[in-house]
């Protein structure tokens, strides 16, 4: 597939971002109403992309989509944050929007057959996840450059285009849980598992109950601890949660590991609670200084074989 698209984001015009927000909010309000409105999306593909924390870096996005068509990835998975911090956050978005809709929309009008279309219009091969910087209007972030970053660049229009991507931020999921062929899986989320977790549906509708139910600020905010239990946190919004908390819901859930992002990594993943945790960090630069980002490639092995974040980051991250 060419590619030079991906070279477009700098120079986009005011027109054509707001053409792309059309054709996104189009697909991706079609994909939530297929999914019957649940926030957890399940998938079993044999090679997926787990990506972690953007926030702004347009040259690491660029290279992980890259890699996404040089090796023939199935899925690719972002856990959220995309905006913020990085001071490219508006050329992420345009090309993480233009991505999806090259891969997930323009097959349907070229050359897919009735059964490739069908194939599509059950599974979304980009799934966008929300993270803490796409959160509900009560749970803000601070700072959020979004809105500056997009007055900066589109003048007086950028303040309506920044509105219609908070617009979007609806639409989106906020976990996946992948299926393994021996059974079990992992849970995806930007943040972490909540704290009350009592059944599928928790995480599924977490969404819907907010804010009667503190789940959906926990899967968006929470952090691993070393304690067990669960503990207030110093981000002002979720929770930090012990081993027992992860052990308990991923029990529930049937999965093996939790894979999330959220925290910045020194070496772009780091591994808590015994393995049951796999954290990905997916940027690189200010103001954060990690010295790698990573991303997390499931290939059919990792999905056979893998049960825990040691094992499945001793084969598969990808480090740059
Ligand atoms: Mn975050």
């Amino acid at each position: 597939m060419r590619r030079e698209w991906l070279h477009e984001a700098s120079d986009v015009s005011a027109d054509d971002f707001e053409r792309i927000l059309n054709e996104s909010s189009k697909i991706l309000s079609e994909e939530r109403r297929r999914r019957l409105e649940s926030g957890l999306i399940y998938i079993s593909s044999r090679r997926i992309m787990v990506v972690g924390d953007i926030h702004g870096d347009l040259e690491s996005l660029s290279r992980i989509i890259n890699d996404f068509f040089t090796y023939n990835v199935d899925k690719i998975v972002f856990l959220g944050d995309y905006g913020d911090r990085g001071d490219r956050s508006v050329e992420v978005y345009y090309t993480l929007l233009r991505f999806k809709m090259i891969v997930d929309a323009s097959a349907e009008e070229e050359h897919a057959s009735e059964t490739e279309r069908e194939r599509k219009d059950e599974e979304a091969r980009v799934i966008l996840l929300r993270g803490n910087h796409e959160g509900p209007p009560d749970l803000p972030v601070l700072p959020h450059e979004l809105p500056f970053f997009f007055g900066k660049k589109y003048g007086a229009r950028g303040r309506r285009l920044y509105e219609r991507v908070v617009a979007l931020w609806d639409l989106l999921p906020h976990a996946v849980f992948v299926k393994c062929e021996r059974g079990g899986g992992y849970l995806l989320m930007h943040g972490g598992v909540p704290e009350n977790t009592r059944s599928v549906e928790d995480i599924a509708y977490a969404h819907l109950r907010h804010p009667q139910t503190s789940d959906f600020e926990e899967i968006l905010w929470n952090d691993p601890m070393e304690d067990e239990g669960c503990t207030f946190s110093m981000r002002g919004a979720g929770k930090r949660f012990g081993n027992d908390v992860t052990e308990r819901v991923l029990r529930i859930i049937n999965a093996d590991t939790l894979i999330r992002s959220h925290e910045p990594c020194e070496n772009g993943y780091s591994i808590a609670h015994n393995g049951k945790i796999l954290t990905i960090f997916s940027r690189k630069g200010a103001p954060y200084f990690n010295n790698h980002a990573a991303y997390l490639l499931l290939n059919s092995s990792a999905l056979i074989k893998a049960k825990n974040a040691y094992e499945l980051a001793s084969e598969n991250i990808v480090i740059w």
